[in-house]
């Protein structure tokens, strides 16, 4: 009888997907496993595959997995992982490009229109009782995102998405900025490719959409904001750690930009004395840009076929390198 490999799946899984993992592998199944990481550790000191998300597979951890042959990411982002380290150790690697962008894009959409036209702030002035017949219909709330300029600093798979529905849904002008230019973008979006400091002055929207790298670790701060238009609204859904978020919080508190939607945040979850969650216009999500049920299962499946394909000795569908 052959014997399946073993794998451990520490990130909640839908049910489908992991009876369809273990068809094929021997399964350690930790939805939780910081509350269980002694049993979590011996199963990773057996198993040649693990599967999830987040998790810092540093050093120190991959010493306590000496059978290791894939590590799958539930994710596109893949800052979790030290790919030097684990090229060393002729560990496989594989994320979920691709199956997330419609999704992400969509999210980023709803935190400009949010921002833009203080939907939770007016949200709740309605519902706590605040419009009233006095005069409040006067007032003038909110700025347009049609017609307007869109920013993108990273204009990989979710950026071009992303400019697909500015350009096409909201007659917007985009510019981006990114490491090597994106002719499909530029020719099917007349998207524009421009330096930073052209696309954060010229930017009616700045959205950063770059993976978390040494070299991207708070590519946003103090000097970028100062470039930004007063009127310009900020969006992050990529990693918070993108942002020097002391100096977005500053930036905000004195006007040097009119708003900011955010999917993340440099600590996550986020602590309640995180001034940025008392600004009314500050749009705040708990890092849900991929987090819809059609695109949570397309992300579990792919990663589930990455780990039975490395764990059996066949090359994974989406591997990072
Ligand atoms: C993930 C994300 O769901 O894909 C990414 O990189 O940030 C999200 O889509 C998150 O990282 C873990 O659940």
């Amino acid at each position: 009888v052959k014997v399946k490999p073993k794998v451990v799946v520490y990130k909640r899984m839908n049910e489908q997907v992991l009876n369809k993992i273990r068809e094929m592998c021997d399964v350690s199944y930790f939805p939780a496993y910081k509350e269980d990481y002694p049993a979590f550790l011996a199963a990773l000191k057996e198993a040649e595959g693990v599967l999830g998300a987040g998790l810092k597979f540093d050093t120190a951890l991959l010493d306590q997995a000496p059978k290791l042959k894939i590590i799958c990411n539930t994710s596109v982002g893949y800052d979790n992982l030290d790919i030097p380290l684990l090229k060393e150790r002729g560990i496989l690697a594989t994320n979920t490009p691709g199956v997330l962008n419609d999704t992400v894009a969509d999210a980023i959409v709803a935190l400009m229109l949010s921002a833009a036209r203080r939907v939770t702030e007016l949200d709740q002035f309605v519902k706590t009782g605040g419009w009233s017949e006095q005069g409040f219909l006067q007032q003038q709330f909110g700025v347009d995102v049609h017609h307007k300029t869109l920013g993108i600093i990273g204009m990989g798979g979710i950026g071009t998405t992303l400019a697909k529905r500015a350009y096409f849904g909201f007659d917007m002008h985009v510019l981006y900025h990114n490491r090597s230019r994106n002719e499909q973008a530029e020719h099917t979006y007349n998207a524009v490719y421009c330096t930073m400091d052209e696309l954060l002055e010229q930017s009616d929207f700045v959205c950063v959409m770059t993976p978390l790298t040494a070299q991207t670790e708070k590519l946003i701060s103090k000097r970028e904001f100062a470039k930004m238009k007063k009127t310009a609204i900020f969006v992050n859904a990529a990693r918070g750690k993108v942002v020097d978020e002391a100096a977005l919080i500053e930036a905000l508190q004195s006007n040097v930009i009119l708003a900011a939607g955010l999917d993340v945040f440099e600590k996550e979850p986020t602590g309640q004395n995180n001034p940025l969650l008392c600004m009314p216009n500050v749009v705040t999500l708990p890092h849900i840009g991929s987090a819809t049920a059609e695109t949570r299962m397309k992300m579990a499946q792919l990663g589930a076929d990455n780990l039975v394909a490395g764990v059996h000795g066949k090359r994974p569908l989406t591997p990072i390198y």
